[in-house]
């Protein structure tokens, strides 16, 4: 009985420490978010079909458990993005590096939804996807091509990653438990 009170009060505590973060998980059709979501929550690959709507999943890191919603990147859903943006701390825009025809449609979408009011205080990681494929964009190739060095009202980062093998997604999950715990 002493045994498993101690380890339920542990439990306990560890959920109390734990902060809660909201994040949106953005950017074009195909770009791999969805791919990324179940990447950090299952540690898996999982087959994908376009998202209609959204998902969301709880994704611990450090101190943060992040709820993350991954919202359909189609171009007729991108309007309504913007009603999740409420309370939203952080924004992860997810671009697939081998698309080089739409970075500048990634670019776009990234300046429209900076303006949001409710995105005012939100900071972003840019996940620059599919860095398994051999064609893929450089981030410094995505960050030209983005223009992320002229966005001056939010912090950001780029981070190359890959949802398939994992790399470089853990990386940019620990920017964003650093930048979310300093606002
Ligand atoms: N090679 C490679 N393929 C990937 C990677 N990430 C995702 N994909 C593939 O890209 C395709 C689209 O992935 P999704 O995760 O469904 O893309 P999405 O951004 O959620 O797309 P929407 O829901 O339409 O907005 C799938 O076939 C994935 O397997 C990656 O890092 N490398
Ligand atoms: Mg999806």
């Amino acid at each position: 009985m002493g045994i498993w009170f101690a380890k339920l009060w542990r439990k306990l505590y560890r959920i109390q420490e734990l902060k809660v973060g909201l994040v949106c998980m953005i950017g074009l059709d195909n770009a791999g978010k969805t791919t990324i979501l179940y990447r950090l929550h299952l540690g898996d690959v999982v087959v994908t079909t376009p998202t209609i709507g959204s998902n969301v999943e709880q994704v611990k890191c450090r101190n943060l458990l992040f709820h993350v919603w991954d919202l359909g990147g189609q171009d007729s859903l991108r309007e309504a993005w913007q009603t999740y943006f409420v309370n939203t701390q952080a924004v992860i825009f997810v671009v697939d590096s081998c698309d080089r025809e739409r970075f500048d449609v990634a670019r776009k979408e990234l300046l429209r939804v900076l303006r949001f009011e409710n995105l005012s205080k939100a900071v972003i990681l840019v996940f620059a996807n599919k860095q398994d494929m051999k064609q893929a964009a450089s981030a410094a190739e995505i960050s030209e091509s983005l223009s992320l060095h002229d966005i001056k009202t939010h912090s950001w980062t780029i981070q190359p990653c890959s949802a398939i093998t994992g790399e470089g997604l853990q990386d940019g999950m620990e920017w964003l438990a650093d930048h979310v715990n300093r606002t």
